[in-house]
């Protein structure tokens, strides 16, 4: 990556973007546009289209009409992963354009947008297609006068919400099994982070996915989301963002046709340091970038430090010097290391929850506000808190900021009780040179991802996907096509 590019990149206007339905450019039913706010600087960037009823209405009536006549799901396999592969290729070779685009939207550092989003979708999309012609169905081992087949078939229209703060990665996630599958897929991105996932919805078409298989309608979730949640045409919708909207969804699917709902819900994630670490040194660093990169906004994020009684003070020290070392600042400059919060709502809730940490009795070891505020943009400086109980809101709230709640423990029983202790569970990491325990805190801890001295960037060939409140059904790897697809049965008599 080159600066020079980045800034030539970043002086170029925004165009408009319209939703994107049966392959084509369509502006809202009644015209309205939503004012797209860049965290750079807190300015208007650009606008959407601001979604209606009757826009998700007809971009779901498309994609039904495209998986009817066969035009994606009734192509052969080779053919499918012809244009998934010339996709990924687009998606890498648009790739600068994509993530400052991204980065103008949504604030992450540049250095980690390039990687985790053009770069991490390009690779997601080339996983799926290589796999879509390995994928058989299964021959049951019945008696002699029967055959029983297990066919895997499309779901049918898949509808996708997407959060803000990774939205080409995690659009890609949903985006790579349901197409590779043959399904059609109506994409609904975020009011925060909508802009480059237009754009490569837009690159698939030129890649050749037929119109209609792949629309995208931009607006408010309240609006678009729910008619997308509440309509008798979608079959699954697969979602990735807060609690709350995960419930509406539930509640939608209940209320309308009971389409399969997958949810990825983020969490509290635990990174528990034992005094047996064999790096304490590369345990402190690694804990603050595991929480502070992308301004904390990241699901899997390790937000609660769990250390130690007796290596307490002497690392959490050293986790705060690895803070106050990380360069916060303009996204768009190659050494930031930590970019814009997302939105001034965002940020605000952030500055909310050290508040209430502190009068909970929480002590502030470095950071906890707000910087920058001259530039309009929204920054904050990496915070840590210390002495967060059990039971403290900084350590059952997912804050989904650059805000790292610190609890000491005395024993590994201890330990993997405060773990436990919340109803989320996503990721989480130990670290240890014992072996054992090693193994018996993977067990122990009750999440979808265990890191064991390291934390986050398992890549695409492992699940991610939480427990409890952290949602159900897995992103990544094989196992996410279970999600788009619906077994058959054949029993045949011979
Ligand atoms: O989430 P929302 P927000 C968590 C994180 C963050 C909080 C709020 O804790 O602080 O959520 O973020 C769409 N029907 N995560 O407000 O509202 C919305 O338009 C249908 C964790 O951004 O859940 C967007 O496309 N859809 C997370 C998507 O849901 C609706 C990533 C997510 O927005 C809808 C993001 C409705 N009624 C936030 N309301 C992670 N796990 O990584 C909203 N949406």
């Amino acid at each position: 990556m080159d600066q020079t590019k980045i800034d030539v990149l970043r002086a170029l206007p925004v165009p408009g973007f319209d939703h994107l339905i049966e392959g084509q450019p369509v502006p809202a039913s009644d015209g309205g546009r939503m004012e797209i706010i860049s965290p750079i600087d807190g300015r208007v960037l650009t606008t959407t289209a601001k979604g209606t009823v009757a826009d998700m209405n007809a971009a779901i009536a498309s994609a039904r009409g495209a998986f009817e006549d066969g035009r994606w799901s009734g192509q052969p396999p080779a053919a499918r992963k012809k244009v998934l592969l010339k996709w990924a290729d687009l998606i890498e070779s648009h790739a600068l354009e994509l993530a400052v685009l991204g980065v103008r939207d949504n604030g992450t550092e540049i250095g980690m947008a390039f990687k985790a989003e053009p770069g991490s979708a390009a690779g997601t999309i080339r996983y799926y297609a290589e796999a879509l012609d390995k994928i058989y169905g299964e021959i049951a081992p019945t008696p002699g006068n029967i055959l029983g087949m297990i066919h895997k078939e499309p779901v049918g229209v898949v509808g996708a919400i997407i959060p803000w703060n990774f939205p080409l990665m995690i659009g890609a996630w949903k985006l790579g099994p349901a197409l590779a599958m043959g399904n059609s897929v109506v994409l609904k991105p975020s009011e925060t982070g909508s802009l480059a996932l237009m754009r490569m919805a837009e690159l698939a078409l030129e890649a050749g996915l037929p119109p209609g298989v792949l629309n995208a309608v931009t607006g408010e979730g309240r609006v678009v989301g729910e008619a997308m949640g509440l309509s008798m045409d979608v079959d699954v919708l697969a979602f990735t963002g807060s609690g709350a909207t995960g419930r509406r969804l539930m509640e939608y699917a209940a209320r309308s046709n009971m389409k399969r709902v997958y949810l990825e819900l983020g969490g509290k994630s635990p990174n528990i340091v034992f005094a047996d670490a064999p790096d304490l040194g590369e345990a402190a660093k690694v804990a603050a970038s595991g929480i502070f990169r992308n301004a904390g906004q990241v699901c899997v994020a390790g937000s609660r430090l769990l250390v130690e009684a007796s290596i307490h003070d002497d690392f959490v020290a050293a986790v705060a010097q690895a803070a106050e070392a990380m360069r916060v600042g303009d996204p768009l400059q190659l050494e930031t290391q930590i970019g814009a919060v997302n939105s001034e709502a965002q940020l605000n809730a952030n500055l909310g929850f050290v508040e209430t940490a502190i009068s909970e009795g929480g002590g502030l070891v470095t950071g906890g506000g707000r910087i920058f505020e001259d530039t309009g943009g929204y920054y904050m400086e990496p915070t840590i808190v210390t002495g967060v109980t059990r039971d403290a809101t900084l350590a059952q709230k997912e804050v989904f900021g650059p805000v790292l709640a610190v609890t000491p423990f005395e024993s590994e029983e201890e330990a993997i009780s405060l773990a436990n202790a919340t109803v989320y569970g996503l990721a989480g990491a130990a670290w240890t040179a014992n072996l054992s325990r090693a193994h018996r805190m993977v067990r122990a801890v009750r999440t979808g991802v265990m890191h064991i001295n390291t934390y986050g960037g398992a890549d695409g060939t492992v699940p991610l996907g939480g427990v409890g409140q952290s949602g159900n059904g897995s992103d990544k790897s094989l196992h996410a096509i279970d999600k788009y697809v619906n077994l058959k049965t054949a029993w045949i008599k011979l």
